[in-house]
């Protein structure tokens, strides 16, 4: 993009956007351009930040007028390189496009600009004991808007599904400089195709979401956690099955492999509690309105033998089990603090997860030593992440290798975090070149010439 288009494209935002909204400063800009992973950094000279939906739609047609691509972020929480600008986009931030965060407590849907933190959402629907059912650790950062453009999934996906599940409907402006209308509170629409699953996860290179409808759920005041240790994934597999046919009310099966622990006791200086030997900690979380504490009970002595219920950690009352969560939501930020990590989000058919971490294990003695694995994830939806620490080259080969692998399993290289820019050359190993033709059609239709991030997903 030349000086010229960029002067224009200033020129035309200028006299439509607040002075704040335009910011030229590279210090400030700086702060924008590397992701959360530290592993992807990008390039641009300028930043928009409009503050309602009619400042999106002057961006991104001004964009389109004088040539200029767009990168739009969030709250920039993306593990896959998918928020920063790669080669000189000028950046779309939806931060400051947060005003509305309204709460109907009869209908249990709230209204929210794209920019709104989950966290500010949480507290606002609180004050009605309602919530969204999407939660995840990044919550105080990652932003409404983004979590929607990636179909965020998070730790209760199990009980309440991915983003996808929770938006009602969306408001946006589409790549081609057009506008949808005012997102509504419909909970039942069947006039025809409906755009919104198809903006879910699209990554931003369909449209701007600028406002989101979302369906709340009641908060389950009752919850009891365990942290059960396994010696072998299949038998976590089995535990995990066994109590879903118990009860309706698991919100949480996470794994913790032994590996993540240990980082977590090292960089936070704790021990955790379980001295057995073990491969990994299932943590299952159980939540109703009452009485989940001997619910909890009552499935852990049907489904655990008693030397292992004997080394089973329970959280029963709230410091307990929010302890227990520490040790889950710690491991990103403790493995960010011993490396820079590449991160992989691997999802396989639940039934497939122990030939899963045997091609793991495979890469890793393949390589020799060479190559530190750290595994958690959401167990309970066949979502593993696999952390991986190396030198680059070892990193290049273990990537390739574990993706042929999980291709091979059925699987995906990506449940929730999306293709972003740091898994697109994967992208025909899971997707057939019909569906990727598929998705370059929809681009055409929606992004024309691919003003809205155009280094991403395809
Ligand atoms: C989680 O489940 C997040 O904690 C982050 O998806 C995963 O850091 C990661 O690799
Ligand atoms: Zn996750």
């Amino acid at each position: 993009m030349s000086n010229s288009n960029l002067d224009n494209f200033v020129e035309e935002i200028s006299t439509k956007l607040d002075p704040g909204a335009i910011v030229r400063d590279p210090e400030l800009i700086a702060a924008f351009t590397t992701d959360w992973t530290r592993r992807v950094s990008g390039k641009c000279d300028l930043l928009v930040r409009p503050r309602d939906h009619q400042g999106v739609l002057d961006v991104v047609q001004a964009a389109i007028n004088h040539h200029i691509k767009l990168q739009i972020q969030g709250g920039n929480t993306s593990l896959s390189g998918g928020s920063v600008p790669l080669e000189g986009e000028v950046l779309l931030s939806l931060g400051r496009l947060c005003a509305r965060c309204a709460v109907d407590p009869d209908t249990l849907v709230a209204t929210v600009d794209a920019g709104v933190t989950l966290e500010r959402l949480q507290r606002e629907a609180m004050k009605y004991n309602l919530t969204l059912g999407v939660d995840l650790a990044s919550r105080g950062t990652a932003t409404l808007g983004g979590m929607a453009a990636t179909n965020a999934g998070g730790l209760h996906v199990l009980r309440y599904g991915s983003m996808r599940s929770s938006v009602i409907s969306l408001r946006c402006v589409w790549g081609d400089g057009t506008e949808s209308p005012r997102s509504a509170p419909l909970i039942k629409d069947n006039s025809g195709i409906s755009l919104t699953p198809l903006i879910v996860g699209s990554e931003g290179t369909l449209g701007v979401i600028t406002e989101l409808t979302l369906r709340l759920v009641p908060v389950l005041n009752s919850k009891a956690v365990a942290m059960v240790p396994f010696v072998t994934i299949a038998d976590a597999v089995a535990f995990a099955g066994k109590v879903r046919r118990m009860t309706e009310a698991v919100s949480a099966i996470e794994m913790i492999s032994r590996r993540a622990i240990r980082i977590v006791e090292e960089v936070k200086g704790v021990v955790f509690p379980i001295r057995e030997t073990f491969e990994l900690a299932v943590l299952l979380e159980i939540s109703s309105n009452a009485g989940a504490g001997d619910e909890l009970m009552e499935i852990l002595q049907g489904t655990l033998l008693a030397p292992q219920l004997q080394s089973t950690l329970l959280g029963i009352d709230n410091t307990s089990w929010s302890g227990l969560w520490q040790w889950r939501e710690s491991i990103t930020e403790s493995i960010q603090r011993v490396g820079e990590p590449l991160k992989l989000d691997l999802s396989v058919p639940v039934s497939a997860l122990g030939d899963l971490w045997r091609a793991v294990d495979e890469v890793q003695s393949d390589l020799a030593g060479g190559l530190d694995v750290i595994r958690f994830g959401h167990l309970g939806d066949g979502n593993i992440h696999v952390n991986l620490l190396a030198e680059e080259e070892v990193l290049d080969l273990a990537e390739v290798e574990i993706y042929r692998r999980v291709a091979e399993l059925d699987g995906s290289i990506t449940a929730e975090h999306g293709i972003g820019t740091l898994k697109k050359e994967f992208l025909s190993l899971v997707r057939t070149e019909w569906e990727l033709a598929r998705m370059r059609d929809l681009i055409a239709i929606f992004n024309p010439g691919r003003t809205l991030n155009p280094n991403v997903l395809i």
